[in-house]
């Protein structure tokens, strides 16, 4: 702890509420046992951090500016105190996805603090990953003066009054703290943002760099809690008993089991078994069945599989469970071609009514999934499903025999390196293996290595895998290791990037040796961004612009970092197995640099089995998407 005693008085008075907050132990012990009084003399910065401090958020990572210095000093005195952590980071992106990451794997409420501009614009456009799955985080940018005196640096060079808080309220919800006062409204709203049931999402905090240091009286007893929000799910059994009849009465039932379905486990087993259905993963949702239940049929979609589309394109009715329709989950629509109706289990009005012919179970998950399979068992509705059920197991198997013959895969002669190397699939494979071993979480984030990831993983629950697939921002991988570091109870995990992918937030090599990662990445290295080069081939026969010639030695790259410890994955499948547990053996940060080949060698990749509306497959499946009723 730093010498406090040439401190003014203000920050004296700052450092004694924190100690008698770290004392008491929360904010609400202290004021019960009278250490702190309800109304604080204090400035805005300081109100917000006991806000947050009172909806659980104790953690920030930071990149600090002269947009956010009076916040840094507040976090400064409280760290000192033991109440708050602050992380610094080295690229903002990259903290807004280890921050994502720490809120999905942990459950933990982080906060992301930067300074006006452009460190706020990086952190604002790695909230998109945040949005696009679902994850509850705080952002805190500075922003500019509320007076208007002129232009601040760095700010949006427009006549124009909050336009951060403008954009950032397009991408989530946001709030400018123009008024110290309005910082009890702003965090009612912000807890209700981070912590939505089922739509929750970054909230953006706008700290005007003039109002940080405004001072207020502060209601400690007022600041808004956590809410806590009971389960909903429909009040009658009407829908719940429609959607049963409709199940009895149907032949060929399918699942589709969207990112939503994450945590429900087992209801929805009990609903699949119940049901007689064939369950559909989307990328997000591995592992919400165990991966050799004869129902699960493996993911669906664009990609897909040969099994899981099967099932799509068969059934005669729908369930869609927690998915929100991406076009990599229903082939841009045009995935359930013989669906004559839909029910649809989520709690959001929107995405629970995104097909024609819906019946719409609104609420929780579980509570609704938990009642359907209760009304199925008692009319025995799976009984007359098995000759579609073994339909399906058949195509399972040629599924599975299809991937072991890229998993055993032999090296290929592969044209940037010159010589035979692993092709992806197979190296991908390895490493999935690995972490199921040693009980690693996996990451992933875009390219080849995402679409092969969730085609190959073998999950038995969720929680397993993060995959990033919201967004498919390439460089979330490595960066949400960082979570780990920050995180209370933190897990082994392994990161598995591109080479394009890694190179887009290479700076978890820094941060993770700072603040103690352990984990391994594993770069999977095609000398190019394959997935591009793959979509090229496919649509226009040539690739473009999609690699360069420019060869990276990763272990030397990161071995120029103290403590990252650095191996090379070697050409076979016995030598990647070999650097893995080398890797696994550092008490800290690990890089696997795995040459993979890539080309058109069948055993290269794993197919895409769906439709997809982009490039000049457009016509054929907006004519398709046209045509279908659903
Ligand atoms: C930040 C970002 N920029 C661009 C894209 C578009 N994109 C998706 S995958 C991909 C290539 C990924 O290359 P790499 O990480 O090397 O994986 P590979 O496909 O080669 O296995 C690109 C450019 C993206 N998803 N994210
Ligand atoms: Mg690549």
């Amino acid at each position: 702890m730093r010498d406090p005693s040439n401190e003014t008085e203000p920050t004296r008075q700052m450092r004694a509420r924190a100690r008698a907050i770290h004392d008491a132990g929360s904010i609400e012990a202290a004021l019960a046992k009278g250490a702190l009084g309800k109304l604080v003399e204090t400035t805005l910065a300081e109100a917000l951090v006991l806000g947050l401090l009172k909806q659980g958020v104790r953690k920030y990572l930071a990149i600090f500016g002269h947009g956010s210095t009076e916040l840094g000093e507040v976090l400064r005195v409280y760290e000192d105190e033991g109440v708050t952590r602050t992380f610094n980071c080295r690229n903002e992106v990259a903290m807004a996805h280890a921050a994502t990451a720490l809120r999905w794997q942990y459950g933990e409420i982080p906060a992301v603090v930067t300074s006006i501009g452009p460190g706020a614009m990086q952190a604002f456009a790695g909230s998109l990953a945040a949005a696009s799955n679902g994850v509850g985080i705080y952002h805190i940018y500075g922003d500019e003066t509320t007076f208007g005196e002129g232009y601040n640096m760095q700010q949006v060079p427009k006549q124009e009054q909050h336009l951060f808080g403008q954009m950032t309220a397009i991408m989530g919800r946001s709030y400018v703290l123009h008024t110290p006062q309005a910082v009890r409204d702003a965090l009612r709203r912000g807890a209700l943002t981070v912590n939505h049931p089922y739509r929750a999402g970054p909230f953006y905090l706008l700290l005007p760099l003039n109002t940080q240091p405004a001072r207020l009286t502060l209601n400690l007893a007022a600041l808004p809690d956590r809410p806590k929000l009971a389960t909903l799910a429909p009040a009658s059994d009407d829908t719940i008993d429609e959607a049963a009849a409709l199940i009895a009465k149907s032949k060929r039932p399918a699942i589709k089991a969207g990112g939503g379905t994450r945590g429900h486990d087992a209801a929805l087993r009990r609903l699949a078994e119940a049901a007689g259905a064939a369950l559909v993963l989307s990328p997000g949702s591995t592992g919400v069945l165990p991966d050799l239940h004869p129902q699960n049929m493996h993911v669906g979609g664009s990609k897909g599989s040969i099994s899981g589309n099967h099932a799509m394109a068969n059934a005669d009715l729908l369930l869609v469970i927690g998915s929100r329709a991406v076009c990599q989950a229903d082939c841009s629509g045009i995935g359930y071609k013989k669906a004559r109706a839909v029910i649809n289990i989520n709690g959001d009005l929107a995405d629970a009514t995104h097909y024609n012919k819906t019946l719409a179970l609104i609420g929780d998950i579980s509570a609704v999934a938990e009642r359907l399979a209760a009304k199925l068992a008692a009319v025995k509705a799976n009984a007359d499903k098995r000759d579609w059920l073994a339909e399906c197991a058949a195509k399972k198997n040629e599924w599975s025999a299809y991937k072991q013959a890229r998993y055993a895969a032999a090296p290929i002669n592969d044209e940037a390196w010159q010589r035979p190397a692993l092709p992806q699939p197979a190296a991908i494979k390895i490493v999935a293996d690995f972490a199921k071993e040693i009980g690693a979480a996996k990451f992933f984030d875009a390219g080849d290595v995402q679409a092969n990831g969730f085609q190959i993983v073998e999950d038995d629950r969720s929680g397993d895998t993060f995959t990033e697939t919201g967004a498919s921002y390439m460089g979330f991988a490595a960066s949400a290791l960082l979570a780990s570091a920050l995180a209370d109870q933190p897990r082994y995990g392994i990161a598995f990037c591109g080479d394009g992918s890694f190179m887009m937030n290479p700076q978890i090599l820094i941060d993770g040796v700072e603040h103690g990662v352990r984990g391994t990445i594993v770069i999977f290295d095609n000398r190019r961004m394959a997935a591009i080069s793959g979509l090229q081939v496919a649509q226009y026969q040539n690739e473009f612009r999609t690699n360069d010639r420019v060869a990276v030695d990763y272990v030397r790259l990161a071995s120029a970092i103290d403590g990252v410890h650095a191996v090379h994955g070697g050409w076979t499948a016995g030598e990647l197995a070999r650097a893995l547990r080398k890797a696994h053996e550092h008490k800290g940060l690990s890089v696997v640099h795995m040459p993979v080949y890539c080309g058109p060698h069948e055993l290269g990749g794993l197919g895409a089995w769906g439709e997809w509306n982009v490039g000049n497959w457009c016509e054929d499946v907006q004519r398709a998407w046209i045509e279908q009723d659903l």
